[in-house]
């Protein structure tokens, strides 16, 4: 079976990686994975990645110095991973680990692309706080006003999503910006998108680094992609149900059995 590299950015999550590690480790049992974090973090988070990754063959980490940023993080991450199969996650367990099975289970059945959305039937986005609702949903609608290639997708500015690797073969991924996906879907090489539902959830430990300048820094994304964007539509966006969700994941229970 295919290797999956879940690529994880961290920037002080000290209380929330041993956590994120364990469950990722048990939603992905019988696939061969690895876990990936690139991590910015001054507070003692290289401490326990170097823990874990000594105690968990799965896990490898960079604590990079003298650099810092999301997406700079997120390219190096997809840059090193050695998975056909790579994902995005945050670390704050905001995304559920458990997701990643379906995710995988939705790649393996033969799309490019597998997008989560908390915005679609079985979807939540109960985690965030109304001011927080009101940001994510203006940047979504100025980006799919600006960027054609977005306008299937129903959440496209999370930082949660999974793809085979091939598609980036060509893609020229500049890191700036806070929303990487919308990157990756402007850039790259890719004709199918599945999404499936998800539930968001409340961030317990340690704080969101989300602040003005992010929002700055977006605009100053989708205005770039705008002209740089390789792709501009003619995209098949296919909207899963947790049924069938749940029946692609038996499926891919019965392929790692063989
Ligand atoms: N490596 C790295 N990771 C970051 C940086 N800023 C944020 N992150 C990580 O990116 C993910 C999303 O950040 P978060 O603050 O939760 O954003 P929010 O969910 O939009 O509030 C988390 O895993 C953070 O630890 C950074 O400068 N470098
Ligand atoms: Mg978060």
């Amino acid at each position: 079976m295919e290797k999956l590299s879940v690529v994880v950015p961290t920037f002080n999550e000290a209380g929330n990686v041993g956590i994120l590690a364990e469950r990722i480790g048990k939603a992905l049992s019988g696939i061969d994975y690895e876990l990936l974090f690139i991590d910015d973090s001054t507070d003692n988070t290289p401490e326990v990645l170097k823990k874990l990754s000594e105690e968990d063959a799965h896990v490898r980490y960079e604590h990079r110095v003298g650099e810092t940023g999301l997406a700079t993080a997120v390219i190096r991450g997809f840059r090193i991973a050695k998975g056909d199969i790579l994902a995005c996650m945050d670390a704050d367990l905001q995304h559920p680990p458990e997701i990643l099975r379906p995710m995988f289970a939705a790649v393996r059945s033969g799309y490019d692309l597998c997008i989560p959305s908390r915005l679609i039937p079985g979807g939540d986005d109960g985690g965030l706080n109304l001011y927080r609702k009101f940001v994510s949903g203006t940047a979504r609608w100025i980006g799919k006003l600006a960027l054609p290639c977005l306008r299937k997708i129903s959440d496209p500015t999370s930082g949660l999503f999974m793809f085979r690797k091939e598609i980036l073969r060509h893609a020229d991924l500049r890191p700036v910006g806070w929303k990487i996906m919308i990157e990756v879907l402007a850039m790259s090489e890719y004709e199918t998108v599945v999404e499936i539902p998800y539930a968001f959830q409340e961030r317990v430990e340690g704080e969101s680094k989300l602040s003005g300048k992010a929002t700055f820094e977006y605009l100053k994304q989708v205005a770039g992609l705008m002209r740089r964007a390789s792709k501009r539509g003619g995209i098949t966006v296919t909207r899963w149900t947790v049924r069938r969700m749940n029946h692609a994941v038996r499926v891919l229970e019965t392929e790692a059995v063989q």
